[in-house]
């Protein structure tokens, strides 16, 4: 009699657009608007449209920018919390419609979907739910309606988009009056207009924000969330941070961390921060914090006036490209047959013989997530050749997920174990990287 194959419990698991959106690895986020011209990080709303005036805009520079710095998807905001709108929408004259830039009839949302498609990237758009402009914020019913008829616009005009994003700050309306959201309403409509895009805020429903804006997602960082935790975008009190930094291995629902930060000190363009643009050391810390730990990068690199990426900002993109080939080069593990074995039912342990001894400083761990992520805790550990058979700990930690990335003192190595000391389900077989490091 054949033998059924012994039935797994249900854990979450990622839709394909959650599976893209985590691949996807690094994206860039475009904060631009009135800011970038009154040199503030976030507007009152009164900002007269006229300051809006970039001199040279061209989508085209940021998506190749993009491109070159192996980022796979552009997020802009089209509203920031100020009101202002990159796109002429029928709702509001507080838009570019009524700025000086290519004569009142341009559009950068157009300009930078298209843009996007044209360099084979995926589009996002931001769209604040705070507007400090908009006389209705704060009436609640009315203020619902106006806001989900700016979300038709924006999902119905430009083709696909692949992650809408949900800002979780929340003020008050000009009137002082506090909004209350329809949430259900909001993210139905998201869903119902644009199926495959995936929906970012402090409460999903696709992927959650880290808990930090500094480039650093939780250690551990599981993608499955109890929805319960946080249960609308800027929900606060007690276990909020530690719940979107954290996540929780028993949690019901499959929503990933996404980390946001930027390349320089503020979300705009600041003449003044020129000289503050984050080393290629510094990026690739976050990038060892964020897609390093089972996290997605979305790194701000603002437009200036002139509408472009600042020549500093695209120079060290490129540099820290350059940097990550390099590092990623050459995987001492590729094609080495590894010897897996469960040691217990949350328990197993991976051998490989690199076949020669070699210098490492950098692990990767790889969970095959499409089945759901299942690693509570770890360690690698390796053995060279006149060491008397005794394994040396290289590394050790908690959740492995899409990806986990360790760097450690550089030791020599024959042979490689990776131990499996914890899990919530029955671990399955990972996939391993090996890299000599800096
Ligand atoms: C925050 C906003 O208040 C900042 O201005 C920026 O947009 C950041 C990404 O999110 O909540």
């Amino acid at each position: 009699m054949a033998r059924l194959p012994r039935a797994e419990p249900t854990r979450p698991r990622p839709s394909p657009s959650q599976l893209a959106w985590q691949r996807d690895e690094l994206a860039l986020f475009l904060h631009f608007g009135v800011n970038t011209f009154t040199d503030h990080e976030w507007g009152d709303g009164r900002e007269d449209p006229a300051v809006f005036n970039p001199t040279a805009l061209d989508a085209r520079q940021w998506a190749r920018a993009a491109r070159a710095a192996g980022a796979r998807a552009l997020i802009l905001t089209a509203k920031h919390h100020d009101g202002f709108c990159l796109w002429p929408s029928r709702l509001t004259t507080h838009s570019v419609a009524r700025s000086p830039w290519r004569g009142g009839a341009g559009d950068v949302v157009r300009e930078f979907t298209d843009a996007c498609r044209r360099e084979g990237l995926r589009a996002g758009l931001y769209l604040s739910p705070w507007d400090r402009n908009a006389p209705l914020y704060g009436d609640s019913p009315r203020y619902n309606d106006f806001y989900c008829e700016q979300l038709t616009e924006l999902l119905t005009r430009y083709g696909p988009i692949a992650e809408v994003w949900f800002d979780g700050a929340n003020g008050e309306g000009p009137n002082g009056r506090r909004q209350a959201y329809d949430w259900p309403r909001i993210f139905g409509l998201v869903r119902r207009l644009q199926p495959h895009a995936v929906m970012f805020s402090d409460a999903g429903p696709d992927v959650r924000w880290c808990g930090n804006e500094a480039g650093a997602a939780g250690d551990p960082n599981w993608s499955t969330v109890d929805p319960a935790a946080v249960p609308f975008p800027g929900a606060s009190g007690e276990g909020v941070i530690a719940a979107l930094q954290h996540g929780d291995p028993h949690g019901s629902a499959w929503r990933p961390a996404e980390t946001d930060t930027s390349i320089r000190p503020g979300w705009f363009h600041h003449p003044g921060e020129d000289q503050q643009v984050k080393a290629v050391d510094q990026l690739t810390e976050i990038w060892f914090t964020s897609v390093g730990r089972n996290s997605k990068l979305l790194l701000n690199v603002p437009p200036t006036r002139q509408g472009l990426l600042h020549a500093t900002d695209v120079t060290r993109l490129a540099d820290l490209r350059a940097h990550l080939t390099a590092l990623f080069a050459e995987d001492f593990a590729a094609g080495r047959p590894v010897h897996w074995r469960a040691t217990g039912a949350r328990s197993a342990a991976a051998e490989l013989d690199l076949g020669r001894t070699v210098t490492v400083g950098i692990s990767r761990l790889e969970e095959d997530v499409t089945r759901g992520q299942c690693i509570a805790r770890y360690a690698v550990q390796a053995a060279a050749e006149g060491d008397g058979g005794a394994w040396r700990e290289l590394a050790r930690g908690t959740t492995v997920g899409h990806r986990k990335l360790d760097r450690f003192g550089a030791a020599p190595a024959r042979w490689v174990r990776v131990v499996v000391e914890d899990a919530v389900a029955p671990p399955r077989r990972l996939r391993i990287g090996l890299y000599r490091g800096a």
